[in-house]
């Protein structure tokens, strides 16, 4: 089965608690998900982000039921959190 793909900004040297990447990548460390990391530029124009999700911002994450999902970080740092991105 295909892993959870994290598509986040290429600033994987931020490593604080504010950043939005960081926050999801954290929350999914902590968690122990198995997941890929698919980085992109930062900047406003991510024409493969938005294809993907309809929208620019990062972190967004593919789950393995397909699902493309983007809200605000800190919600979805508390969903990977809270076990809720489907089965392993
Ligand atoms: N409030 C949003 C901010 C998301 C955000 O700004 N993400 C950065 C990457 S860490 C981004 O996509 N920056 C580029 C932009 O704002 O166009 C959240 O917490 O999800």
């Amino acid at each position: 089965m295909a892993k959870v793909k994290l598509h986040r900004c290429s600033w994987t040297f931020v490593k604080l608690d504010g950043h939005p990447c960081h926050k999801v990548q954290k929350a999914l460390d902590e968690q122990g998900v198995d997941y890929e990391v698919v980085k992109h530029g930062f900047g406003h124009k991510r024409p493969r982000v938005r294809d993907l999700s309809g929208q620019e911002k990062l972190p967004v994450l593919e789950l393995q039921n397909g699902e493309v999902y983007r809200e605000e970080s800190a919600q979805m740092a508390a969903r990977v959190r809270a076990g809720g991105l489907g089965s392993p």
